[in-house]
């Protein structure tokens, strides 16, 4: 499509929103920005954009005029594509696309795409990291927090975009086809969102629905629905599983990372050559490897990336010791299934930070992970009670109720001791009481250095 001269309209102020208003301005469309939260002002908006860009915005309400000369609609992932509101663009045959559908079409070079429940951040960082240390023109971008639209069109057709991509991203992508794929797993998130398991776990598989015979779909071997995606997809699919050899895939035979594809299994690396801790991080590295070997880098450069490669903020990073008690930031464990990694990651007494948004997760399966490692749970967000009446279901009455994030790591510096460690592992999304689950984890950190050594 030319989206010159177009009226477009673009839905959402954040980051995506201005991401793809600034790109579509450079492509030369008419372009209407609105963004539908009323507290927000046009001054507001405005200062987010190149001052000489053209652009209408609406906030609020948008006015019917506006609505009605659409001649494409870009909707931000946090916009819900099952209201009113869009499905009347729809049936009047107004074409919906994510971001991330516009970004795509107006980039160049190869494409790596990453989704899954848990470890989507991980490993796209890393697999960014080994492109970058193997090829120049490497783009990371997506839901990692940096807006696709706002790097597509600096993309060559010699550039490799490593994208990290939502289940949001993922409903309204139409011709979006990567070089190479990974589902690296899928568990129950967002069911507030995509309303069953069913329809999320397709929404997922939707990576891979335009790659053919000559790409490759990364997936775990270990998952069921991940699994069972390797028979139907039209791409080669590429397993990883840390339980079992394969024949053909990347896989945990003891502690080596060995690579089967063809004739004899290679040895990458042992695990403990890695800086990242924990299986599921074992997991995400054998899915960068396969997506880095796929696109055609060596695997001795690989090995050295991997091994040179430190956890990603927010994802059970290293705080700080205070009073001989470790504090980690798991801001990013936003699902039971992401916390209970951050849990099994621990090696000591925990005293544990939930709650947050209500997505309509069950804890269930979270709160048997506390085993006996868990001593305490303290509680924060919408989500407080739920958890609360969880927990006590199960048997764990070890709990303080904090009105704050402030209040809930005083509550645990007084209730950790020498050799404990204090975890912020929410298993809920920040919303409502954060903007993002970044400024969270930041505000986390800020907290735990102002405590007293
Ligand atoms: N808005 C509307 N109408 C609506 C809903 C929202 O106008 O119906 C407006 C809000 O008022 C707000 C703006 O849209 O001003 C926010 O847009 P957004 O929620 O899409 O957020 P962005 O800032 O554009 O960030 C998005 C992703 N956010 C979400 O998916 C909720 C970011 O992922 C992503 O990093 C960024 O695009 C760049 O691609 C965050 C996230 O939490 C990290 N993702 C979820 C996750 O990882 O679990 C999916």
């Amino acid at each position: 499509m030319d989206l010159k001269q177009k009226n477009v309209l673009v839905i959402g102020s954040g980051i995506s929103g201005v991401g793809a208003a600034r790109l579509l301005s450079k492509a030369g469309s008419h372009v209407v920005l609105f963004d539908g939260n009323d507290r927000l002002t046009v001054e507001d908006i405005r200062e987010k954009l190149p001052k000489e860009m053209e652009v209408e915005i609406y906030t609020g309400l948008l006015p019917e005029e506006a609505e009605n000369k659409a001649q494409l609609v870009i909707v931000s992932p946090g916009v819900p594509t099952d209201t009113a509101f869009i499905q009347a663009f729809r049936s009047r045959n107004i074409p919906v696309w994510g971001e991330i559908e516009l970004a795509y079409r107006q980039a160049k070079g190869k494409l790596i795409a990453i989704t899954g429940t848990n470890g989507k951040t991980t490993t796209t960082a890393l697999t960014g990291q080994i492109m970058r240390d193997y090829t120049d023109s490497v783009f990371v971008v997506g839901n990692i927090g940096n807006p696709y639209t706002l790097e597509a069109d600096q993309t060559t057709e010699k550039s490799v975009t490593v994208a990290e991509i939502s289940s949001f991203q993922l409903e309204t992508v139409h011709t979006f086809r990567p070089d190479v794929s990974a589902i690296l797993n899928i568990t129950p998130d967002h069911l507030n969102r995509h309303h069953t398991m069913e329809n999320y776990a397709a929404i997922k598989e939707s990576i891979a629905r335009n790659q053919d015979e000559n790409s490759r779909c990364v997936l775990n071997y270990e998952d069921a629905y991940t699994r069972a995606i390797g028979e139907r997809v039209r791409a080669q699919p590429f397993y990883f599983s840390s339980q079992r050899k394969l024949e053909k895939g990347i896989y945990l035979d003891g502690d080596a990372i060995c690579l089967a594809d063809g004739g004899e299994p290679v040895r990458v690396l042992t695990v403990h050559e890695m800086k990242l801790l924990g299986i599921h991080n074992v997991e995400n590295v054998m899915a960068a490897i396969a997506l880095t070997y796929s696109m055609g880098v060596p695997l001795e450069q690989i090995r050295k990336s991997v091994k040179d490669f430190r956890a990603v903020e927010h994802r059970i990073e290293y705080v700080a010791t205070k009073k001989g008690v470790e504090y980690y930031n798991d801001s990013k464990g936003t699902n039971p299934d992401a916390a209970i990694r951050g849990i099994r990651a621990m090696n000591r007494p925990t005293v544990l930070i939930g709650g947050g948004y209500d997505k309509g997760s069950e804890y269930d399966e979270w709160i048997e992970a506390f085993g006996s490692k868990v001593k305490w749970l303290v509680l924060l967000g919408q989500t407080k009670e739920k958890i609360a009446e969880c927990a006590v279901k199960h048997g764990f009455t070890n709990i303080t109720m904090a009105d704050s994030l402030e209040e809930a790591v005083a509550v645990c510096a007084g209730k950790a001791q020498e050799g404990d460690a204090v975890l912020l592992s929410p298993a809920c999304a920040s919303w409502g009481m954060f903007p993002n689950y970044e400024i969270r984890g930041n505000i986390f950190k800020e907290l735990v250095y102002d405590l007293e050594d």
